[in-house]
Formats: structure tokens, C-alpha cells, sequence
């Protein structure tokens, strides 16, 4: 790191540190976080939306993290960017169960949005002097969901660390795309929450964040809801008529995945502004989901 770039850093922190919580606080978070091995601090899922809404405040707070000596793991979607490109081509959206039906001419041009959305996030973390590695094959093993339905779209089988345990031995931040690999080598499309949620099954992390436009649950009046708690209000929450086709399956889908984790590990939902928020102070930012 340059000295000009250790001085903004510095107060970057200085800015955080006063505006966020106390400095004491702050330190006992990085010190609890420096003591895990380093593929246990967290995995960051960021939508396809943050990729186009909110590049700028999503590079800066993971180039935080480096500058305060942790390597997150980030795995990214780019479902919006998948619609553009493929409408762009003549070809007409279909999705059962909320997954993309990917023929063999859709699934080209899925590839190539998947790469170009995974080096416009590495050449942008990289443009702000952090350390990024661009990983898109070699971590999912995948098979056929359901082929005669969804054509080649993907179920993760085996999660394979290699490629991400090497970036995290160099120090860099693994950025990896939600496509999957059969045994044969075919190529598949795979839902990137379904994809991030194998993967942390696997590493087993202390923080699970959601990146989303939204910045957490919304409530019937399109509020954030600072926290839920699955055990007692699970229920009660699917029983809402406002919770809409999408929150339901991240609600589902987390609910699941805080089944499988340590009673450790936390699952949070946050926007990219508030990601050293959410993991450095007591209040958090976001929804806090709790079981
Ligand atoms: C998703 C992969 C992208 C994704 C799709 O084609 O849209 C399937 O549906 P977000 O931005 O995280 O939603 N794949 C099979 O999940 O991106």
C-alpha cells in the first residue's frame, strides 16, 4: 500500500470508527475475526442488482476488509444483467420455481455475462489497490437439476476449496461466479444464492452477508426489519400476505442454511454502504437473522 493510500485509509478508519461505534467495540469485532482461519470469516454474497446499482460502496467496504488484514470470500450473481443480455438476444425470460429455464444459445450468453460481471468486480477492486482473484470454474461440481425442466441449470454437488483456499493463501479476495461443472465438464447455470449457500455448508463461516438493493427484510411498509428470529417467528412471518415470491425463498433458504451452520455463526442482510457496519458494531446494519 502507497502512503498516500495508507493516509486515506487511516482515515477512512478514523471516519468509521467515530461515526459507527466505539473505538473498543470496533476492536473487539477485528480482533475476534483475525483469530479465525481465514476461510471462517465470512462468505459475502452480492447480487447481480449491487453489481450494477452500487459498484462504488461495494469495492470501498471490501477493500476495508483488506486494509484490516481479512479476506472475504465473495460469490455474486448477475440476474439482472442476465435479463438485459438475454432480452437483447431475442431470448424470451422463463423461470419455474423462480430459476432461469437456460437453453444451450442462452447458456453462451450467460457464461460470458457471468465473466464479465465477475472481472468488472476484480478490476474494480483492484483499481481501488486491493488484492482480487477471478474465479469462474473449478468450484462447483454440478449435475443436471432437472434437465427436461430448466434445461442446463445446475444443482451443486461437491464444493471444491482449492482455487479459493490459494487466493486466501496469497491474501487476495476470491470473486467467484455462480456457475457450475458437470463430471463431463458441461457448463451450467446455477442460482447464485443456491450457490452461496453449498458454500458456506462447506466453509462453514462465522458471517453470512447478503448484499441486496433492498439493505435487509422489508416490512409491509417497505421498512427494514433490523432482526428476525426463525425459531419463534418463522410461521408467523411466512403467514404475512406482504412477504413477497422472493423474501419467502431467501427466508427458506436461510432458514435452511442456519440449520446446517454453528449456533456461532450469524446471517445477515445488508446493503454494501453498511457491510463494516454490520460486521464491526453490536447494533449491525440490515436484517439480522437469528434462529
Ligand atoms: C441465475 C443466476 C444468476 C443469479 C439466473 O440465471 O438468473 C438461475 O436462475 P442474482 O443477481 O444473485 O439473482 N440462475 C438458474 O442468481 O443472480
Amino acid at each position: 500500500m502507497n502512503d498516500t493510500r495508507d493516509i486515506q485509509t487511516r482515515q477512512t478508519i478514523v471516519r468509521l470508527l467515530s461515526s459507527m461505534a466505539s473505538a473498543k467495540e470496533i476492536s473487539q469485532y477485528l480482533k475476534r475475526f483475525s483469530q479465525l482461519d481465514a476461510k471462517r470469516f465470512a462468505v459475502v454474497k452480492v447480487g447481480g442488482a449491487v453489481l450494477r446499482d452500487d459498484l462504488e460502496a461495494l469495492t470501498s467496504s471490501l477493500a476495508f476488509l483488506q486494509d484490516v488484514g481479512l479476506t472475504p470470500i465473495v460469490i455474486h450473481g448477475a440476474g439482472p444483467q442476465l435479463d438485459e443480455e438475454l432480452s437483447a438476444a431475442g431470448i424470451v425470460k422463463q423461470t419455474v420455481n423462480g430459476l432461469r429455464v437456460t437453453s444451450p444459445e442462452a447458456l453462451a450468453i450467460v457464461r460470458r455475462v457471468f465473466q464479465s460481471q465477475n472481472l468488472k468486480l476484480v478490476e474494480a477492486l483492484q483499481a481501488f489497490d486491493a488484492r482480487a482473484t477471478s474465479i469462474v470454474s473449478g468450484v462447483f461440481e454440478a449435475d443436471y437439476l432437472d434437465r427436461d425442466t430448466y434445461g442446463l441449470v445446475g444443482e451443486v454437488k461437491r464444493v471444491n476449496l482449492a482455487p479459493i483456499e490459494a487466493s486466501l493463501r496469497a491474501g487476495s479476495i476470491p470473486v467467484i461466479a455462480s456457475l457450475g461443472e458437470t463430471a463431463g465438464g458441461q457448463i451450467l447455470n446455477v442460482n447464485a444464492d443456491f450457490a452461496a449457500n453449498e458454500l458456506v455448508q462447506k466453509l462453514q463461516p462465522y458471517k453470512i452477508v447478503f448484499l441486496t438493493g433492498t439493505g435487509g427484510l422489508l416490512d409491509d411498509n417497505g421498512r427494514v426489519i433490523d432482526s428476525i428470529n426463525l425459531s419463534t417467528e418463522y410461521e408467523h412471518l411466512m403467514d404475512q400476505p406482504w412477504i413477497n415470491g422472493g423474501m419467502r425463498v431467501k427466508i427458506e433458504q436461510i432458514k435452511d442454511l442456519l440449520d446446517k451452520l454453528p449456533l456461532t455463526s450469524s446471517v445477515s442482510i445488508t446493503k454494501p454502504s453498511e457491510l463494516a457496519k454490520e460486521l464491526f458494531t453490536h447494533k449491525g446494519s440490515g436484517t439480522l437473522v437469528r434462529r
